[in-house]
């Protein structure tokens, strides 16, 4: 078995990505490879979550669009946040369009994502124009996409050739996609991040069709890098301690898998 790079290591390959690089470096920093999905509806409860929080995570995944109360200053004090907390933002929009349409999309409309969110994702379903599209408006910012590759939810579609043709997808526009949302880890070039939703401690479901795997197997079972942990933090009667006790599975997990 090959040696493998620490996220610390991945973080100075000569090919990675600024944005990747930039966020392997923060999770070795923080030691931390949890991202919380951050899915309240409220702007003052988003905001406090990422100050809270803000010093267990990585990253912090958002959607946008549920916020009941939106206003630009929302994302303008969530930039700050993640300066002030040395984590990235990850607007969770899944764009799934012709190019053209989601250029317009991404940069402007209510939320103008572009100006600030790191990193977006993409579905792969249109071809690579959706990802021209997208380029087109994050590149020159030094934005970063994730190709949507697999999904956690139950019956999902998107498996076998469907996922190479993204890992493909992603080689062939490497100087715009970071890495995966997937289940396991699906490419061999450590320049990509591999993500991963639907965790929590125990396995199970949502009866909405969420299906959960642990942050072991996902990190040290199914070689993926980051954990992306919604309900089984917001859920918790103490926000703070339930993101601790994820960081740190996951941070385990990790170094289990490092054999250290
Ligand atoms: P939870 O941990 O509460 O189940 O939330 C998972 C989050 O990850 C949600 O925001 C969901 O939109 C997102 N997600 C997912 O669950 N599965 C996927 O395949 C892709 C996702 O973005």
């Amino acid at each position: 078995q090959s040696q493998e790079l620490s996220y610390g290591a991945r973080a100075k390959l000569p090919n990675v990505h600024p944005l990747a690089s930039k966020l392997l470096r923060i999770m070795e920093e923080k030691q931390s490879n949890l991202c919380v999905s951050a899915d309240v509806t409220s702007s003052e409860e988003l905001l406090q979550l990422a100050d809270s929080l803000g010093p267990k995570i990585c990253l912090l995944k958002t959607h946008v669009d549920i916020v009941n109360d939106y206003t630009p200053a929302l994302s303008q004090e969530l930039k700050a946040l993640a300066e002030k907390h040395n984590f990235l933002i990850f607007e969770d929009r899944k764009f799934a369009d012709i190019g053209n349409t989601v250029k317009h999309q991404y940069e402007g409309g209510v939320y103008q994502i572009s100006s600030w969110s790191h990193i977006v994702n993409a579905h792969v379903v249109p071809g690579p124009g959706v990802l021209k599209g997208l380029s087109a408006v994050g590149q020159p910012l030094g934005r970063g996409c994730l190709l949507i590759a697999q999904m956690s939810s139950q019956g999902s579609l998107a498996t076998g050739e469907y996922t190479q043709t993204a890992v493909k997808m992603a080689e062939e526009q490497s100087d715009f996609v970071i890495g995966f949302i997937c289940g396991s880890k699906i490419s061999k070039k450590p320049e990509f991040i591999h993500m991963t939703p639907g965790v929590q401690m125990q396995a199970g479901g949502d009866g909405l069709g969420q299906q959960y795997s642990s942050p072991e197997d996902v990190i040290c079972n199914k070689g993926s890098d980051v954990i992306i942990v919604g309900r089984g933090v917001l859920g918790a009667s103490d926000r703070l301690e339930a993101a601790e006790s994820y960081r740190k599975s996951g941070w385990e997990a990790y170094t289990k898998r490092m054999g250290q």
